[in-house]
């Protein structure tokens, strides 16, 4: 095997955000831009002789040709063996997965989740360590400051290997191993809930699912799962079929996006569940026939009722959720007597929790919830996790909602998101926000008076490692919380997102609209931020 040493200039641009390194498919072109951050990556991780890493991807444009370049610098780099997708698939909680199962190094994901793919899409890669879970801050600080003095990468000169044939092959010195995607995954989650119980729901007919697979990595396993093992019938995974433009469609789970799904559970005969998941299948959304589950109180439903099934019967050694995320979790956490952390946004922060046994149940607001099985969030299991429910309690999903907010009370919770706006705008708003924040506490605005008002900084229980500046948080005398923070996943200007809560305890009050029931923070907002303003935007551009 002839391995060449190419010379090579840094980018500048190159640092992961929220979840790995996102660029326009475009800048991930560039001659030498993967090339640059694969080999970071590798130099990061020191000496990696005869070890093993898991590579794979949600199938958008650019996972072939990137995963034949990985595959290229792994063996140049002394790589022992890579553990990679059929088809170069993977979805991120089955990488991750694959990760623990099989005890590597790490691994590739190749993912830029829910941004539209194609030749004028989105692109990202991420490691993940050997937790499965992605990278600490630490480590991909260590990447971007490797990929600004990189002069050079090591590639072998060999020809392309055949993704979609199962089996071993060598690659000069290193073994590349083409394994089922779905199969290791699927075992796992049979493992942790009652498929007999969900698999005779399904067959008696009361329970019925429809589950959007957005044309993205979550086709295959829903497939697998839904309709092969627990014989959901065929039919009960629409758009499922991976396409390299996700049909191009932007592949995010929520009302406005998964429209297919969402007009057929608004319908007339809408079936128990409908269910979607992101590009890189690690979101969830999850609808009752004409109800919408917050991601919140989805977390906070499961937290609530994770004793009853097989995978969680010991019960709960403690949950987390991320900072914007609603305190719905956060009163069940009382109630069962564990307890609950807030960590900034982005599903790292969860790994030293669930390391160190601390949490067994975590979430985002952003469609996402997961579980110390893996170290991502996790999609199918969201999905899997309510079948079992429903197939247990024999309720609708909105019974079992509505049950728990008279039990905990109501969290009225909405997300404002003001996409592709001038950097320079956004960074103006959140100047302006941060310095009202000594003046704001004591103040008061119409029936909210403000307890207190902080640019969120977390501490690391486990490590003790401070992250800074993760959004800034106003809270108020009932509970009620506005928060604002910028996105870290985008890849067209800025995007700064507004997330509101309100807590609402009397029962009577609960059937209201959540637009409505926030609309005096909604304005409150505008009135703090100038978001509208400032932006020219006469509405945000998704409101989930
Ligand atoms: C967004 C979400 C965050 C999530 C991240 C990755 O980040 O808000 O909760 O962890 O996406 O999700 P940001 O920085 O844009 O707000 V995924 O499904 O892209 O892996
Ligand atoms: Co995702």
């Amino acid at each position: 095997m002839k391995i060449d040493i190419r010379k090579t200039t840094p980018f500048t641009d190159q640092k992961p955000g929220t979840s790995g390194l996102r660029k326009k498919v475009s800048v991930f072109s560039r001659k030498n831009y993967l090339e640059n951050f694969i080999q970071a990556i590798f130099d990061t991780l020191g000496d990696l002789t005869g070890q093993t890493l898991v590579v794979g991807g949600d199938g958008r444009y650019m996972n072939r040709t990137a995963i034949q370049t990985i595959i290229k610098m792994a063996a140049a780099n002394s790589i022992g063996k890579l553990i990679i997708g059929q088809n170069g698939l993977l979805s991120t909680p089955a990488a991750s997965c694959m990760i623990r199962k099989y005890k590597t190094r790490g691994g590739l994901i190749l993912s830029a989740s829910h941004n539209p793919g194609g030749p004028d899409g989105d692109f990202g890669i991420k490691y993940n360590g050997e937790n499965g879970g992605p990278a600490p801050e630490h480590v991909t600080d260590t990447v971007y400051r490797r990929s600004r003095e990189i002069t050079q990468f090591r590639i072998a000169d060999v020809e392309d290997v055949d993704l979609d044939c199962l089996g071993e092959r060598p690659i000069g010195g290193m073994t590349v191993q083409i394994i089922d995607p779905v199969e290791d995954y699927a075992q796992l989650m049979e493992h942790l809930f009652d498929f007999n119980l969900i698999r005779a729901a399904i067959l008696s007919g009361a329970l019925t699912v429809k589950f959007d697979a957005m044309h993205a990595i979550t086709g295959p396993y829903a497939k697998r799962i839904l309709e092969d093992r627990l014989y959901a019938v065929t039919g009960t995974v629409i758009n499922g079929i991976p396409l390299e433009d996700f049909g191009g469609e932007h592949p995010d789970p929520n009302l406005f996006h998964a429209r297919e799904l969402a007009a057929l559970m608004y319908g007339a005969n809408a079936p128990t569940l409908g269910a979607a998941s992101d590009g890189d299948g690690d979101r969830n959304m999850i609808l009752g026939s004409r109800f919408f589950v917050t991601p919140s109180d989805s977390l906070a439903v499961l937290a609530a009722n994770a004793h009853l099934l097989p995978g969680y019967r010991d019960g709960l050694r403690g949950v987390a959720r991320s900072m914007p995320t609603s305190q719905a979790v956060d009163r069940v956490a009382e109630a069962v007597g564990v307890d609950c952390y807030e960590t900034p946004t982005g599903w790292k922060f969860f790994g030293n929790l669930l390391d160190a046994r601390k949490i067994t149940l975590c979430g985002e607001e952003s469609f996402g919830t997961g579980s110390d099985h893996v170290r991502e969030k996790d999609g199918l299991w969201a999905v899997l996790f309510w079948l079992n429910l429903i197939a247990l309690k024999r309720q609708s999903v909105a019974e079992i909602v509505r049950d728990h907010w008279r039990r905990f009370g109501r969290h009225f919770y909405t997300r404002h998101d003001y996409e592709a706006i001038d950097p320079n705008i956004a960074g103006a708003i959140v100047h302006r926000l941060r310095q009202q924040l000594p003046s704001l506490p004591g103040q008061t605005f119409g029936a909210y008076t403000v307890a207190f008002a902080d640019d969120f900084s977390y501490e690391d229980p486990v490590d003790g490692s401070i992250s800074e500046k993760q959004g800034i948080r106003i809270g108020f005398k009932d509970g009620s919380r506005i928060v604002f923070r910028l996105s870290g996943t985008g890849t067209e200007g800025a995007t700064l997102r507004i997330y509101l809560e309100r807590y609402e305890p009397e029962i009577e009050k609960h059937e209201q609209d959540a637009q409505e029931a926030l609309s005096d923070l909604i304005q409150l907002a505008e009135h703090l931020s100038e978001a509208k303003q400032r932006t020219r935007m006469a509405a945000p551009t998704v409101i989930t």
